[in-house]
């Protein structure tokens, strides 16, 4: 599920503990694989905790404007985590003044032990396409039903488009957790504990004979 909110500069904060965060354990890697990025902007920018802010002006060159069908793969670590990361939400926030307009992507998912990719479902044929007039936008990506985007998760690639204006990246935030590794059912737990009461009462009956 795809929504968008949008505000004026300054409307939206970002995470500085998310998955793919600077700094953060989870993060192995983060690259612009394709493409280039205009007015020698940097791919760090769309992972380091921080945003242009009018009022605070806490870092104006904090942005991040790929040029068309540029591409960043983001990889997670998976050194201790070995079973990758369940995918709650991806929110993307952009700087849509001076004549940009919205952000337009594909998003797709790597599992583990996998290295191919694979599209997230949108509302509108798998690309995330949102335009806005506003100074900022916030697009933020859900699984579908309340579900995780993904379980067993270790890559993302983020394809930009800039038809039919550039975009402006200003931060993407990824939440999730570890997948977590399968403990037993609590019904195959009782059935065990059935057969160890059993077990028990064979014995005594044993001892009583
Ligand atoms: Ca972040
Ligand atoms: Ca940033």
């Amino acid at each position: 599920m795809i929504s968008s909110l949008e505000g004026a500069t300054g409307t939206f904060s970002v995470s500085n503990i998310d998955l793919i965060e600077s700094g953060q354990p989870s993060l192995s890697s983060s690259n612009l694989t394709s493409g280039s990025a205009d007015f020698a902007s940097s791919v760090t920018k769309i992972n380091d905790g921080l945003i242009y802010n009018s009022l605070l002006v806490i870092d104006t060159t904090n942005t991040f404007t790929p040029s068309d069908s540029s591409i960043i793969s983001i990889f997670l670590d998976t050194s201790v985590n070995l079973l990758g990361y369940d995918i709650f939400s991806i929110a993307s926030l952009t700087g849509t003044g001076q004549g940009r307009a919205g952000q337009i992507y594909n998003l797709e998912l790597s599992l583990v032990d996998d290295n191919s990719f694979f599209l997230i479902t949108g509302d509108t044929g798998n690309t995330v396409s949102r335009l806005s007039s506003a100074s900022e936008q916030q697009v933020t990506i859900t699984g579908d039903g309340g579900g995780v985007l993904g379980s067993g998760v270790d890559a993302f690639r983020f394809t930009f488009f800039d038809a039919p204006n550039e975009s402006m990246f200003r931060e993407i935030d990824i939440f999730g957790v570890s997948t977590a590794t399968s403990v037993p059912e609590p019904t195959s737990l009782a059935l065990l504990g059935l057969g160890l009461a059993g077990i028990g009462f064979l014995r005594k009956k044993k001892a009583a004979e």
